[in-house]
C-alpha cells in the first residue's frame, strides 16, 4: 500500500506540474535563470545559448533536449579542453540536475547549441527557446542576445579574446565535433 500511494502521488505530480506551473523561467521544479545568447557574426551557422539551471526538487533531473524557432536542431554540448585542443562534443544522454543543485551553462563548457541559424542573432534581440526535462516537461523561455565578446549574462562586449578564438558561437574556428 505504501508504495502504492508513493507511485500514485508521483504519477500525479509529473502529470500536473509541467502544465500547471509552466512559465518562463521555470517550472515548479525547475528555474532557469539569467539565460543568455551570443550574438554572431553575420553568415554564422552556428549559436550557444547559456544559462543556470536548479532543481528544486529531491530527484535528479535530466536536460534532454531542446527547440527554437531560429535553428533547425538544437543540442546539449559540453565544451572541454583535451590535449591543449578545444574540443566539443554532444551529450547525447542529456545534461543532468542535481537534486538540490545548479547547473551553469557558460562560454568554455556547457551549451544549448544552435545548429543551422536561419537568422544571425543580433544583439538587443531576443530569441524563443524551448527545454526539455525528463521529469519537469518543456520550458519555454525567452533569451535576450549579447554582444559577440559577451562572457556572461548582462555583460555586453569586451569579453576578451574568446570571442574570436573559435568557441561555440560563430565560426567553429579550431574546435572538432565529435
Ligand atoms: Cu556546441
Amino acid at each position: 500500500m505504501r508504495f502504492l500511494s508513493k507511485f500514485a502521488m508521483l504519477a500525479i505530480l509529473t502529470a500536473v506540474a509541467p502544465a500547471a506551473f509552466a512559465q518562463a523561467g521555470g517550472t515548479s521544479t525547475i528555474t532557469v535563470e539569467q539565460p543568455w545568447a551570443r550574438a554572431t557574426p553575420a553568415g554564422a551557422i552556428t549559436g550557444a545559448v547559456y544559462m543556470t539551471l536548479t532543481n528544486k526538487t529531491k530527484d535528479q533531473d535530466r536536460l534532454t533536449a531542446a527547440s527554437s524557432d531560429v535553428a533547425a536542431k538544437v543540442q546539449i554540448h559540453q565544451m572541454s579542453v583535451v590535449n591543449g585542443v578545444m574540443k566539443m562534443r554532444q551529450l547525447v544522454d542529456g545534461l543532468a540536475i542535481p537534486a538540490g543543485g545548479s547547473v551553469t551553462l557558460k562560454p568554455g563548457g556547457y551549451h544549448v547549441m544552435l545548429i543551422g541559424l536561419k537568422k544571425q542573432l543580433i544583439a538587443g534581440q531576443t530569441l524563443p527557446l524551448t527545454l526539455t526535462f525528463a521529469k519537469a516537461g518543456n520550458v519555454s523561455i525567452t533569451v535576450p542576445i549579447q554582444a559577440i565578446g559577451a562572457t556572461q549574462a548582462g555583460k555586453g562586449g569586451m569579453g576578451g579574446m574568446e570571442g574570436m578564438q573559435g568557441n561555440e558561437s560563430g565560426g567553429m574556428g579550431n574546435m572538432e565535433m565529435k
